[in-house]
């Protein structure tokens, strides 16, 4: 049985309830788009729940099914291939990756209708995709579909959400941008369709209809750029115009903070459903939709409640490094000593670079966190960083070592070692082969900084690791994170997964050194050092993401190093607890 709220496990409070509570003029509030940040969550029945705050301060809780319209398909039965029907159609849309289907049918009587949204509402829960059916709410309430779509001439607006009730999906197509801002502004609809975007054979207009052009659905979105209401676009669409489509139609930011808005999703009817492979059609279709379409709320629906409370704990720690400006002491190395100061700065913390053995005691006073770092590695500095070890412990300030080439040559890993020794290290953070070395562990080497082969059980290493060197400081943890493409963290007892990032990160030099930097910023403002670990971890790796995302829909790929780390600095100084919120990919053990 499809039971939408216990799987994909979310109960989703969006601008419905928003714009219920306040309804009214649309430049009364400041900063109105802020009011779709989720407050928090709460557990109803098992199921998490997201709360948001309405306008009048009154929070606001809605439950319905969690929908992702990035790829919608509106069936046409008239346009099926010879010998398919429509349920194998739909059902191998779905296949391919379908997230979203509405039911169309134009001409069928009311009993054909009941029978085939059954037919295919049977097929939409095997793969927990909704459906919704086109106009008719009385089909929709006969089967339990899970909402409507109406057109302008269809029932209004306030009967149609009155007859469903608020738990069902609604959705309007919108041919003006005055029709959009009434949709958005009503809090009736969970999402608007433009009207069709390009000419299509697929549906007879009325006279007179023009296609909305890219222009027109730019200019819609700009419109409802204040709410937080998804708007998909629909018409012509196929897979070689979703692309300009997505790119050309995006609303950028303004100058005094008005926010951007982009497609949430594109809508086909032809482009799957007449395809003699519709799996293939949506899967091509979805590869290129997906990164343009910025982040679902995919890494969100589908996390259990306890990874859930853990990026939280991210999100807020990520706040509190903005509000608290930590002092982050870096001994590190020469090769990645301005980027550390620079994306130390970038995600809120203020860094200093202090390397003499008469100054680290005193400059270890100010800080909230030392990041220690053996590259580029000598005998003064290694005095340098005992030094400052000691006065971190005394001042019971976290430290973080990243042991950079340990295992290259006798002196970084004895150094390494000896840190770890003398004195107790809140966060180790080094690739496999460091680790490696520092655990005794087989099978994997340092060649320069970068580590060769991979650990056969990395998450293991992570946690015994911990373990033997905590028992070193009778108990006090050592929290161990080793990177990769697949990060590990364990404090011994949890471990935590984190899969963000992108392959461009392997084009810089010192990223590794970036991650021990950040993690610095979040062990000086957050207890829990697993959490210090993964942020430090989760920062760069989403902000890579995001990077990657802009300079694909702006230039269409990324040209290379260069313009990909100036887009992850700007995205490490713009990353916001949302954006955490929303795509960090984390699983707990
Ligand atoms: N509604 P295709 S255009 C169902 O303008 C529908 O509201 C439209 O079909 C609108 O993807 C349309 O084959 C048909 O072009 C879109």
């Amino acid at each position: 049985m499809y039971t939408p709220l216990q799987k994909p496990g979310v109960r989703i409070y969006n601008h419905c309830g928003v714009a219920q509570h306040s309804p009214g003029p649309v430049c009364v509030v400041t900063a109105p788009w802020k009011l779709a940040a989720p407050l928090g969550h709460e557990d109803v029945d098992g199921n998490l729940s997201l709360l948001y705050q309405a306008r009048d301060g009154v929070t606001v809780r809605q439950s319905k099914p969690v929908f992702d319209p990035t790829l919608y398909l509106v069936t046409d039965r008239s346009l099926l291939p010879p010998g398919v029907t429509l349920v194998d159609a739909v059902r191998s849309a779905i296949s391919g990756g379908v997230t979203l289907v509405q039911l169309r049918e134009k001409f069928a009587d009311t009993c054909t209708f009941v029978r085939t949204a059954s037919a295919i509402l049977t097929v939409c829960r095997e793969a927990n995709v909704p459906l919704l059916i086109n106009d008719r709410i009385d089909i929709a309430l006969a089967v339990g579909a899970d909402g409507v779509h109406v057109g302008q001439d269809d029932m209004p607006l306030d009967i149609a959400r009155r007859l469903l009730g608020p738990d069902k999906i609604l959705g309007v197509t919108c041919e003006t941008v005055l029709q959009a801002v009434e949709a958005a502004e009503s809090g009736l609809v969970d999402y608007i369709g433009t009207a069709a975007v390009f000419e299509t054979a697929t549906k007879k207009h009325k006279e007179g209809f023009e296609h909305l052009g890219i222009a027109g659905v730019k200019r819609m979105l700009e419109a409802v750029r204040y709410w937080n209401i998804p708007v998909v676009t629909i018409g012509g669409l196929k897979l070689d115009n979703i692309e300009q489509v997505l790119v050309e139609s995006r609303v950028a930011p303004g100058a005094n903070g008005e926010p951007p808005k982009q497609l949430a999703g594109i809508v086909v009817v032809s482009a799957i459903i007449a395809q003699t492979d519709a799996a293939k059609a949506a899967g091509d279709l979805l590869q290129k939709i997906r990164p343009l379409v910025g982040p679902t709320l995919d890494s969100l629906i589908s996390r259990p409640s306890n990874a859930q409370a853990f990026v939280d704990k991210l999100a807020d720690a990520l706040t509190l490094i903005r509000e608290k400006r930590p002092m982050i002491h870096n001994i590190t190395n020469y090769v990645v000593m301005n980027d550390t100061a620079n994306t130390i700065l970038h995600l809120g913390g203020s860094p200093v670079m202090a390397h003499a053995n008469e100054e680290v005691a005193d400059m270890v006073k100010y800080a909230g966190a030392l990041v220690i770092n053996i590259g580029t590695l000598s005998p003064q500095w290694i005095e340098s960083m005992h030094t400052a070890a000691k006065q971190a412990t005394t001042l019971n300030k976290p430290i973080i070592l990243d042991p950079v080439g340990a295992g290259a040559t006798q002196i970084r890993t004895e150094t390494a070692i000896s840190l770890l020794r003398t004195h107790h290290i809140s966060i180790l953070k080094g690739n496999a082969g460091e680790i490696s070395a520092i655990a005794g562990t087989e099978g994997v080497q340092t060649r320069g900084v970068d580590s060769i082969g991979t650990l056969a059980n990395p998450s293991d290493v992570a946690k015994t690791l911990s373990t033997t060197l905590s028992a070193q400081h009778s108990g006090k943890i050592t929290t161990v994170a080793i990177s990769g493409e697949v990060d590990y963290v364990s404090d011994g007892t949890r471990v935590v997964e984190c899969g963000n990032g992108n392959e461009w990160l392997g084009t810089l030099t010192g990223t590794g050194c970036t991650t021990a930097a950040l993690t610095g910023c979040f062990a000086a403002v957050e207890g829990d050092q697993v959490v210090a670990a993964v942020g430090g971890i989760v920062a760069l790796g989403v902000a890579a993401e995001i990077a990657v995302e802009r300079l694909v829909r702006e230039h269409g790929r990324v040209e290379g190093p260069a313009s990909f780390k100036r887009a992850l600095y700007d995205a490490l100084y713009r990353l916001d607890a949302d954006a955490i919120r929303g795509r960090a990919k984390i699983t707990l053990a």
